[in-house]
Parts: C-alpha cells; structure tokens; sequence
C-alpha cells in the first residue's frame, strides 16, 4: 500500500517494524494545529527482519499518544516563580543564544550542559555532539543512558576492547540455554521474549534460567529461577565459574588463544565454591549446581541482561563477569552464543554511535583519545585542540553542579529527570536552583516543566525523519508521516540553529536530517561501527540494516560481531576481569532493614508522558503499589491493599500493599513509572541514592535500604487513604 509508511516503534529497544496508515480523514492530520484528528493506524511491519510482525500492547498504542497535551508553542519566564507566556521562535532562540554567550562569559564552556536522551533520533544526537562537544568545546553532554546502558558500554570497552553488543536477534532461535540476569524480558523487552519463550517451548534441549529476586512473568517461564538476594550477581557469577573449573569444564584452547588475564581470574574464583556461594546469594546449592551443568554441557549459550545488572554500584564488574563464563567456555563469536545486553532505550545504541556519552565522542571513540579527539576537530573543521580532553559531566554531576553553582545553564532535551533521576529530593532542590534550565519535550506538562526558564516544544516519532538503531544494531529509518503540532520543531533543528547563530554557519550547513546522517556516516569510516555504506536512501530502498556496513558491504542483516575471533584490544584478545563481589552500596541494617528495588511494568512507558495518556494502559496499570512478601507484611501487620509508608534516609513515600509471594522476603519493590502529576508521593525516585558504579558512573537505582511503617500506625483510622491493589503485574499478559 503506497500510503502505508514503514517505521519503528519508538519505544524499547526491540526495535520492532511498524507499518503506519492514515486516518479515515487523511487530509485534517496535515494540518499542524489538529491536534486530535483521528488516529493513524499501526500495525507490525511482518519484513522488519527483528520483530517479522510483531508488537506488543506499547507499539500497537502508540498513535494514540501523539495527540493529547502537546508542547505546541515556545514558552519562556524570567524565574520559575512566573507563569509561562507564550514566545516566538525568534524570542526563545534569542534568549538562549545570549544566555550561552553569557555562561561563557561568566563560567566558561564548563558551564553549559545538557541532558539528552536514548530516545533521540542518531541525528540529533549527532548536532548535539557539535554543538557541545565541537562547537562550544566542552563534553558536558550526558544522555538518560547514563542511567540505563552505561555499565554495558564499560563492560564491552573493557573485556573486547570497544562497545558493542555482538549477537542478533536470530541467535535466539540458535541458542541452546538462555541465562537471563537483572533482566524482566516478558514485560520490557517482549517481543524478544516471545520469540525466546516459543524457541523453549519448542525444543525439550533448550534451557532457561532467570537470575531475578522477583518472580516476574521472565522468571515464571523458566527452568530454573535463581531468586538471589539483590546484589549477589558477583558472588552467582563466579560460584558458576567455580563448578566450571572444577569439572574442568573449560575451552582451554579459545582461553589460550584468544584471551588476556586468565590467571588473575581463576585465582579469583578459587574463593566462591558452592556452599559459600549458594547461602550468600540465598539460592539452593542444587539450583546452582545445575546451572553451572547447562554452561559446561550445552552447545551455544546466549546470556541476556538489563538493569538488573546495569543500574548497580559493580555494573560494569557484573557486565565483565558475565563475558566471563562466555570467555572461560568459548560461548562466543558464533551462532546462538554470546553475551547481549538488552538496550533499553530506542536509540540508545544510536546514540553510542554517534558519541551521546561525556566521556566519548561519534563513532565509538573516546573524549580520552588525544588521536580521535583530533580527527574528529580536523572533520569538524574546527581548531586543534578545541575539544577538551577530559570527560563532561555525568547526569549526576549535572545535578550536583547546579548545587555548586558550576553549571550556569542546563538544556534537557527527551527526558524527565524530575521523576527519572536517582535521590529525587535532592535532585528537585537542585533544579530549583538552576540559573537557566530549557526543556525540550513533546508534551506539556511534565515534572521537569516546572523547573524550566524555556520550554521548547520538540517534534517527535512520526512527525520528524530520522535513523534508530535496535539492540542488535539493526538500523531503520523512521520517516515523517505526519505534521508536528503547533510550531514544534525536529530537535536536531534546534541544535542547528542555535549553533548557526552561535557563529558556526559552516558546522551547521545541514538542510535535512538526510544531510546529518550522511555526515555521520562518513565520520564513522573505518571504526566498529562503520557505516559507510548507509544513507537515509539506502535504508529507503533497502530496509532495516544492521551494522557495520561500510561501503560496498553486501550483508543486510544476520551479523555477529568477533566471528574471526579477533577482538578490539590491542593484542586482539578479550581481557578477562577479575573481581570480588562488593555487595550493595547501601545494604539493609536494623533501622532500614528492607532493600528496595525498582523497575518496570509491561504497559507504561517510563515517566508516563505518552502511556499515562492511553486509557487502555492507564486500565492495566491504574496505580503504583508496593510488592511486600507475605511473611514480611504478617510480622508488619500490613494488610493487602492497606497504605504503607516507605522510609529511606533521603525520602518519604505512600503506597498501597500489593501482598505476593513474587518477591523476594526482605525485598520490596515499587515500579518507577509514577511522577507527581500522576500520583502523591509514590515516585520510586524519593528513596535512591546516588551511588554509582566506580567505571560506568551508574548509579544503583536497582537498591537502597527502607524502612516500612503501615499508614494506620501513623495516622488516625479516618484520615487513612484506602488504594486499590491491582493484580500482579508479571500476570498482566504478554
Ligand atoms: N514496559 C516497559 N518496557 C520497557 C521500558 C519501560 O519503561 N516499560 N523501558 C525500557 C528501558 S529504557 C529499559 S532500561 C529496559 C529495562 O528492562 P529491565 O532491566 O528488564 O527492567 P527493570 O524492571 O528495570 O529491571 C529488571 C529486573 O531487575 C531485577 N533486579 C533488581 N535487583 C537485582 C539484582 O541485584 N540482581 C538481579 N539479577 N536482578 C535484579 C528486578 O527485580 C527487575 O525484575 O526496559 C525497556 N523496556
Ligand atoms: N528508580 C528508577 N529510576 C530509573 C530507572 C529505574 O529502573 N528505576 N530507570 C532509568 C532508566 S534505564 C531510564 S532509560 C530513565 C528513563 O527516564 P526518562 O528519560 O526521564 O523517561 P521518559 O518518560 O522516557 O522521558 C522521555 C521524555 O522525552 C519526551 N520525548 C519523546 N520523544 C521526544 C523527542 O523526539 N524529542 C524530545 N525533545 N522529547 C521527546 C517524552 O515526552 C518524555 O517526557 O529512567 C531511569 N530512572
Ligand atoms: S517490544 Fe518494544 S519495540 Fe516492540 S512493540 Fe513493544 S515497545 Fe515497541
Ligand atoms: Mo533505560
């Protein structure tokens, strides 16, 4: 059908294909101030070669959210105590510009930052990068990744030598055991997920296990569910080494040939043996003997992890370790084997490539690198030496900044930090601070909103053209199919212009997204991630394509990275790592005897923009909770449905109980998606800390210790608010 558009969900990063028709009444959706036309229809895309069709309930809902409460007009005040009045492009780009050149008067390039997001398009990651990293000379540019993939990013660079995640999709249907840790692939990665579960419940050989101190809907469908105490990974992942080096159940010759550091790490590993192991990590000895028998007896092994292992104080550690048991069995390199984080965001592994991190630069290179730091400026046509050689402020350090007074602007584009931000009191008191915050969002309002100097409405999927890259480094083009509302504008645009008024005409010549990416690509010559071979024609005419695709490559799709063995270290060998479990920054103790954990649920969408304006989604998941186990809540006295305080040292908060055997005792969780415009008091952000990972800089947003107090205990009968649990979410289906 000629009217149909093939797209990509701009959700998770499954990257699922999507074909998009127009309304009954084509002709209303082109005009840009009809908000609430009739909705597009969305199908999946059965050629997109990583979903062949699929979606799950977010993807098929999407058009849905693109009509109600858009950011449609610049909006500026002087100081946050004001309302906002509406402004003219002209007015919100002049404001900016001056306060630019007046931080810069006033702080120097150090005193500018901004906040960007996995759910960029490459494109405007790629201005974004100029405009900072080149243009203004300083690496103060941090995505939301930061808190999502950066301990994945560290793992890789360290153990291979560069980032990448090196398996696809199709070696799910290869694979013989899957070992899933920190991951709840059935609610947030599902269509990865169905075409796992389909694969094991097809063949008798294939094992599961899930590694998750939750009975999620993950977990339900596996062989075995290792339910470890929160922060135990280290201690699992080398008891499992342990089994393996004592049944001598090793590849000697891939150790030999093909990695570095072996030695340190059996020396590490002599000290986990099963006993120890299995009571630290509070799992049976047998469990854990039989894991390690299907690492030593099956024939391609795929481990799968997200922010179970990522959003920790040792991600990058637990990344390392994982890569581990690939290395010590030589799982890795062909097809069905291979370690594979599970991107979270759309274009979070977009936005590795085009260099969206404060310590590294387009096409996987290193803000440290006085060699690429080079290239890239001669590139850029900018003077020697004009990108700063260490790296920008993390979004933490962004946040803490404010509190020191050293950042004097910050621009925060595809992101929320006012719920998605670890210590959220801290982080609000922060933002309040602020001399000069812009917020470049699709939607008004939102928590950040109220923070914001300027407000500045974004286009966004579906009214903006540009390039995604999936988890297993599939690219597709999303094209345009709509006009955005209002006066909103692609945020790449924004980008440029500023940067064209700033001074740097010839940096900014672009007319097109078609012309940013093909700059990109041309920056990505010879690097892992080349691709030379690609354009925004090319992925027209010849659909979704993986990565590398340098010129004159003939492979679309079906890649793996390191088949030939040879990894990015300079000896061409993959290091092993060798460390000894740390435990949680903040572990349970007689005041605060509970670990909090934190996470997702199959239908909402992070801070709930889009999904908290769907009413199917809103039915599915109307109300935060919180899960208590059944012995914990009896010994507290908390009924089902009853309101339960939540203490930790840095915030309060009230939910009602969901009483479940699915969690772990001693263990809590509460989702992430509710801000303060969608319930009182229940973010999950009021409670964590900013304890971060030493190499990735992280922070555990996955534990903090809490303290519960039932809300009657506290308050008079009549003064209880009474909330309504809703079923389990792993049970809500896929
Ligand atoms: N429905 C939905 N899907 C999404 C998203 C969404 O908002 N909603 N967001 C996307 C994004 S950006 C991301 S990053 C991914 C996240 O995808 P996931 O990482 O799968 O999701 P989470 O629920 O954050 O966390 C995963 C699991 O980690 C477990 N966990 C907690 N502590 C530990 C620990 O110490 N060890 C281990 N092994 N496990 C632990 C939690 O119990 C939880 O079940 O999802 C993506 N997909
Ligand atoms: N406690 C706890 N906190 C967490 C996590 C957790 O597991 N637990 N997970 C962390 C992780 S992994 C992540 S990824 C973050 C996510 O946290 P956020 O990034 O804060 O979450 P989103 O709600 O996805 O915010 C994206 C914003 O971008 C806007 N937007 C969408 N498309 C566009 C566009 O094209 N242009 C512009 N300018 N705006 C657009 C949306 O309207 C929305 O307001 O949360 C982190 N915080
Ligand atoms: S699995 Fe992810 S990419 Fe696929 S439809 Fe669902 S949210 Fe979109
Ligand atoms: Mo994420």
């Amino acid at each position: 059908m000629s009217d149909t558009t093939k797209t990509l969900c701009p959700y998770c990063g499954v990257g699922c294909g999507l074909e998009a028709s127009p309304p009954a009444q084509p002709g209303k959706s082109i005009n840009r101030d009809s908000i609430g036309t009739p909705i597009w229809k969305v199908m999946g895309d059965k050629a997109h070669p990583s979903s062949q069709g699929m979606v799950c309930v977010k993807g098929a809902t999407i058009s849905e959210s693109l009509y109600k409460d858009r950011l449609m007009y610049p909006m500026v005040r002087d100081n946050l105590d004001q309302p906002f009045k509406r402004a003219t492009w002209e007015e919100a780009y002049t404001r900016i510009v001056d306060r630019i050149e007046t931080v810069l008067d006033t702080h120097g390039a150090e005193g500018i930052c901004m906040y960007g997001s996995g759910q960029f398009q490459t494109e405007d990651y790629y201005a974004a990068q100029k405009l900072l990293k080149g243009c203004l000379g300083t690496n103060n540019f941090d995505a939301n990744s930061r808190l999502c993939m950066s301990s994945a990013v560290s793992g890789y660079i360290q153990s291979f030598g560069a980032d990448g995640p090196p398996c696809c999709y199709d070696d799910i249907e290869k694979t013989d055991f899957a070992f899933l840790i920190g991951t709840n692939t059935a609610e947030c990665h599902p269509i990865i997920f169905n075409r796992l579960r389909k694969h094991h419940k097809k063949h008798d050989r294939v094992k599961m296990v899930v590694v998750d101190p939750r009975r999620t809907a993950t977990a339900e469908a596996a062989d075995i569910h290792l339910a470890i105490t929160p922060g135990t990974d280290i201690d699992l992942l080398n008891g499992i080494a342990y089994l393996l080096l004592r049944a001598g159940k090793i590849d000697q010759q891939f150790i030999e040939s093909c990695t570095s550091n072996f030695p340190a790490f059996t020396e590490v590993v002599q000290h986990y043996p099963p006993e120890i192991v299995a009571s630290k990590c509070g799992i049976s000895q047998a469990d854990l003997e039989q894991t390690a028998k299907w690492w030593s007896t099956s024939q391609n092994i795929l481990s799968f992890w997200s922010m179970g292992v990522n959003q920790s104080s040792e991600g990058t550690a637990k990344v390392r370790h994982i890569i581990n048991l690939h290395l010590m069995t030589g799982q890795i390199g062909r097809p069905g084997a291979g370690p594979f984080s599970l991107t979270g965001q759309p274009n979070a592994m977009g936005g590795r490539e085009a260099g969206g991190l404060a310590h590294i630069l387009p096409g996987y290179r290193l803000v440290k690198n006085p060699a690429q730091r080079a290239e890239i400026e001669k590139l850029w046509n900018l003077p020697e030496g004009r990108i700063a050689p260490t790296s920008g402020k993390t979004a933490w350090e962004m946040i803490t900044g404010l509190e020191t007074g050293s950042v004097g602007l910050l621009w925060i584009a595809a992101t929320n930090p006012a719920v998605s931000m670890p210590d959220l009191e801290r982080t609000k008191a922060a933002l309040l601070r602020s001399p000069f915050t812009i917020h470049q969002d699709a939607y008004y309002p939102t928590e950040t909103a109220k923070y914001a100097h300027v407000l500045l409405p974004a286009s966004q999927w579906s009214e903006k053209t540009g390039v995604m890259t999936n988890s297993e480094r599939t690219i597709t083009l999303c094209p345009a199919f709509r006009m955005p509302p209002g006066e909103a504008k692609a945020d790449w645009e924004i980008f440029a212009e500023v940067g064209r008024r700033l001074g740097f005409k010839e940096q900014f010549w672009f007319q097109t997204s078609a012309d940013v990416y093909a700059e990109f690509t041309k920056l990505s010559a010879g690097r892992p991630c080349d691709v030379t071979g690609l354009s925004h024609q090319f992925l027209k005419d010849n659909g979704p394509t993986q990565w590398p695709h340098p010129t004159g490559c003939k492979t679309q799709y079906g890649k793996r990275l390191y088949t030939d063995l040879q990894f990015n270290h300079p000896d061409k060998r993959a290091k092993f790592a060798a460390c000894h479990s740390k435990g949680l920054a903040e572990p349970p103790d007689p005041d605060y005897p509970f670990v909090l954990t934190t996470g997702r649920l199959y239908g909402h969408w992070h801070t709930m923009s889009r999904t908290g304006r769907i009413p199917k989604i809103q039915q599915m998941h109307p109300d935060p909770f919180i899960e208590i186990h059944p012995r914990d809540a009896a010994r507290l006295q908390i009924e089902n449905g009853e309101m339960v305080e939540i203490r930790s040292r840095r915030g309060t908060g009230r939910f009602p109980a969901l009483i479940t055997a699915a969690i772990n005792r001693g263990t809590v969780f509460v989702p992430m998606h509710w801000g303060e415009l969608w319930a009182k008091d229940a973010e999950a952000n009021l409670f964590t800390h900013d304890a971060a990972c030493p190499d990735s800089l992280q922070p555990e947003l996955k534990a903090c210790a809490v303290q519960l107090v039932p809300v009657k205990s506290i308050l008079p009968a009549s003064a209880i608010p009474v909330g309504v649990p809703q079923k389990v979410s792993s049970k809500l289906g896929v």
